[in-house]
């Protein structure tokens, strides 16, 4: 059956992170935003009040929040500042492969870092080279006794200048496409070297880095699951991760809605407020409907892995559609204000500039479309069940 009610737990959940976005985000937004400062201070709010890193399991001391929380609460940082959210929300991209692939011992020391204190991890798997085409990638990890030394250069790496550690994915067979890459987990101290920071259009409080890794020795211990498995590690994490940007997407809209309904109502031209004349309403209408069927798919994406059902093609129609309304919502909020959208004292060319990256990253548009396509043209290609714990 069928139930869009939400738990007394996922209302209280929701209601923290949307007063934390109102209170704690929102009123530094666009100062950093303006400023590309990294919100370390938020951060440090976001962890103490159990914000961040909603899905490590109880046992390694983490909230162990279900997928449908993880996603309220995305929604809710999106609304308030989406360069904020990410930057809170990247542990999770990072902790998914540990939780799905790591051994008992890494479990508890990685992700019991993240419970323990204010700590930060990224996710590397993209490279200059290797985007949408995952197995391009060129990084190496070479077996050396009882050590792992790691070569390569990773860009686009959201956190990158501050994590604590890192999860990278490399090749262990050069040869083998797809099927010789690898997952580890990285810890800073191993010799981590941070290249550049990026200069961004939005997101601009979020910290985007590329990393370089130079003869970088790990423990074996610190291979996530089996050899040459890790593409499909990857693949697994992002079907778990793609709902929480979705639902980022989700609050990026609604915020953009909220100022764009606000102002038609306020703003007067002919003699009435804007919103009066129907070329208005007919594009707050449309807003308000992508943003409703945006939130519904984001909903059932995370529903799916919280029942233990593969949600690849839940998660990429999620991913697709909300990115995609965010991006059309924004741009129609401007056009809401009129010329005062195109100026930065109001506030939603920020968010135009925010929405173009849910576009881009954890798979872009096509990409999402190009899984879509595959899910419903051609038989399931995977049979690997959901683990509701990662
Ligand atoms: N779960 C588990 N396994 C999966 C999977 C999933 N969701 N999707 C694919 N696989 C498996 C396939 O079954 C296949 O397994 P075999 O080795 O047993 O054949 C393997 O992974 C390769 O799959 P596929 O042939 O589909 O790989 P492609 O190289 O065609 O790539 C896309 C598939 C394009 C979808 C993938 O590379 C991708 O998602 N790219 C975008 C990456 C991305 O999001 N980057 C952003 C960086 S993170 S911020």
């Amino acid at each position: 059956m069928v139930d869009f009610n939400l738990t007394d737990e996922q209302k209280d959940i929701r209601e923290l992170a949307h007063d934390f976005a109102e209170k704690e985000i929102r009123p530094k937004a666009w100062d950093y935003d303006r400023d590309s400062t990294f919100p370390r201070d938020i951060i440090e709010k976001a962890w103490e009040v159990g914000l961040m890193n909603s899905h490590v399991p109880e046992e390694y001391g983490g909230p162990g929040l279900d997928y449908l929380s993880g996603c309220l609460i995305e929604e809710e940082l999106g609304w308030g500042c989406s360069g904020i959210g990410t930057s809170l929300m990247c542990n999770g991209l990072a902790a998914a492969p540990v939780a799905i692939g790591g051994s008992e011992e890494i479990k508890k020391e990685y992700l019991g870092m993240l419970a323990e204190e204010p700590k930060l991890a990224s996710f590397c798997l993209t490279e200059p080279d290797a985007g949408s085409d995952v197995s391009a990638m060129r990084t190496t990890a070479v077996k050396k006794g009882d050590k792992y030394v790691l070569n390569g250069t990773k860009c686009f790496i959201t956190n990158g200048s501050h994590a604590d550690w890192y999860t990278v994915y490399a090749k262990t067979d050069k040869e083998a496409g797809h099927r010789g890459i690898s997952a580890f987990v990285v810890p800073r101290d191993a010799g981590v070297v941070v290249d550049k920071k990026e200069d961004k259009l939005g997101q601009r409080a979020s910290d985007t880095a590329m990393i370089s890794f130079n003869d970088v020795e790990i423990p074996v211990a610190n291979l996530l699951g089996e050899e040459n498995k890790g593409f499909k590690l990857a693949m697994m994490t992002l079907d778990r991760t793609r709902p929480g940007v979705s639902a980022m997407a989700v609050g990026i809209a609604q915020a953009a809605f909220e100022f764009a309904r606000d102002y038609s109502k306020e703003r007067v031209q002919f003699g009435v407020p804007i919103a009066m004349h129907q070329a208005i309403q007919f594009m707050i209408a449309d807003m308000a409907t992508k943003i409703e069927a945006a939130r519904l798919l984001t909903w059932k994406s995370g529903a799916l892995l919280d029942q233990g059902d593969r949600n690849t093609l839940a998660s990429s129609h999620a991913k697709r559609f909300a990115a995609d309304s965010a991006m059309e919502v924004t741009v129609d909020a401007v056009q809401v204000y009129g010329g005062y959208g195109f100026i930065k004292e109001y506030p939603v060319e920020k968010l135009m500039r925010d929405a173009k990256i849910m576009q881009l990253y954890e798979g872009t548009s096509q990409i999402q479309r190009l899984v879509i396509a595959r899910e419903v043209l051609m038989p399931r290609r995977v049979d690997e069940p959901a683990t509701a714990a990662a």
